[in-house]
């Protein structure tokens, strides 16, 4: 037997960030080595994505794993034994085959990505080299660009805020760790401008400060506030990315801001984004328009899609196909890559590749259930995807992530490089 060959395959529950069980997969190959994943769970899912197979009934809400690790103890290890780890599609191709679903229900979107990003692990581990190398081969890729949240909304702050995800980019660093650096201090300022009115009230699920705004556009204020209070400037050295995730709150083209008492049809929405984008310096939206609004998406994408990253996440869920048919349409110029919506990396991958293929921007991405699993940020860097989200620069499982990616900047020939500015619609 090949040393690269799985020989074992074991699923473990364990817990996620917001208390909740989860799926992690330990792979063990034939010549010892081994490698381990944890399945993360989205809040705001895309209705399309890969599903996680939970258990229903009362206990932890329905939301236990026993059926996915069952699934993974049985019928994963016994499909994927013998099976080469170094062969990845071979490994996705056959958890697909074995599902047999169009969205990972029978065994698990949560079983299949956890044993999927195992089974890439182990390859790692075999070859004696990191899980981003692996992936690179012979490609010396730089640092990915942080998108990083300093106030979490939407459904990860029990609809506090409208729009669920206020991040900043730091397009002016020189260097992932002065990306870090320049973020912390955006966050740290706004805390300081919430503790100043009276309104720092903890944070949200992805660490994140708590949403306590009169408005949806009272937080884009105060976002631009902390970034000059931290001594940096809005536009030139620091731009605004939101992630609207828009299907929350819309559906059948009509948008409820509950926050700002409005309620707007498909083009309404864009016009109100169009204010924003012109009294504030946003760089990157993501999901605009809810996931059954393509036309919005694409009238929108060609409204301001020229200087602006219009990113597709509930729309697309990191599935190729829909990566195509959008980009036919006209629809955003970037794609969200969660390996969790596709079920395994293969399939993620893929839609890298439909977004290269038509030109797009591509950012990996963590969920807003999340753990100490660091996949994410080896994928970014070994796909050479250029930007990585994973919520805040606070809590565990964040800067778990963001960690990681100063560990490994240390180890690059290319050091802490980013991609450069003019690769991206704000260049
Ligand atoms: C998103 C993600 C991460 P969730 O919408 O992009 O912020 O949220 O994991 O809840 O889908
Ligand atoms: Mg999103």
């Amino acid at each position: 037997m090949k040393a690269t060959a799985i020989r074992s395959l074991k699923g473990r529950r364990v817990w996620d960030s917001r208390a909740r069980p989860t799926v992690e997969v330990e792979i063990s190959l034939a010549g010892g080595a081994r490698g381990r994943a944890i399945a993360p769970a989205g809040a705001s899912r895309g209705s399309a994505e890969a599903v996680d197979l939970r258990d229903g009934g009362e206990a932890f809400g329905g939301l236990d794993v026993t059926r996915a690790i069952a699934a993974a103890d049985g019928e994963i290890a016994a499909a994927l034994a013998g099976l080469d780890a170094c062969d990845q599609e071979a490994v996705d191709d056959r958890l697909a085959a074995l599902d047999g679903t169009a969205d990972a229900s029978r065994l698990g979107g949560n079983a299949m990505v956890a044993a999927s990003m195992a089974a890439a692990h182990a390859a790692a581990a075999a070859k004696g080299v990191p899980l981003w190398r692996h992936l690179a081969g012979d490609a010396e890729p730089v640092m990915p660009l942080p998108e990083i949240q300093v106030f979490g909304g939407g459904a990860h702050a029990a609809g506090r805020v409208d729009v669920q995800d206020f991040m900043v980019i730091a397009t002016g660093a020189s260097d992932y760790a002065q990306a870090l650096d320049w973020t912390a201090e955006i966050y740290r300022a706004a805390g300081e401008i919430m503790a100043g009115r009276g309104r720092l009230a903890g944070t949200a699920d992805e660490g994140g400060l708590w949403p306590a705004f009169d408005s949806n556009e009272h937080a884009l204020e105060t976002l631009v506030r902390a970034i000059e209070r931290a001594g940096l400037v809005p536009g030139e050295q620091v731009g605004i990315s939101l992630d609207i995730a828009a299907s929350e709150f819309g559906a059948d083209g009509r948008y409820r801001l509950a926050r700002d008492g409005r309620e707007l049809d498909s083009d309404g929405m864009c016009a109100l984004l169009g204010e924003w984008i012109d009294r504030f310096p946003i760089v990157s939206i993501e999901d605009p328009l809810a996931e059954d609004d393509m036309a919005g998406l694409a009238a929108f994408t060609s409204a301001f899609g020229t200087g602006i990253q219009v990113v597709g996440d509930d729309a697309l869920v990191s599935n190729a196909d829909r990566v195509r048919r959008a980009a036919e349409t006209g629809a955003c110029n970037a794609v969200l890559l969660k390996p969790n919506q596709a079920g395994t990396l293969s399939g993620c991958r893929a839609a890298l590749g439909a977004a290269r293929a038509a030109g797009w921007g591509a950012v990996v991405s963590a969920r807003s259930g999340e753990t100490e699993d660091v996949t994410v940020v080896h994928l970014a860097l070994g796909w050479g995807v250029g930007q990585l989200k994973v919520g805040s620069i606070a809590h565990g499982e964040r800067t778990a992530k963001w960690n990681e990616g100063l560990r490994i900047a240390e180890t690059l020939a290319t050091g802490g490089r980013l991609p450069p500015r003019s690769q991206f619609p704000w260049g």
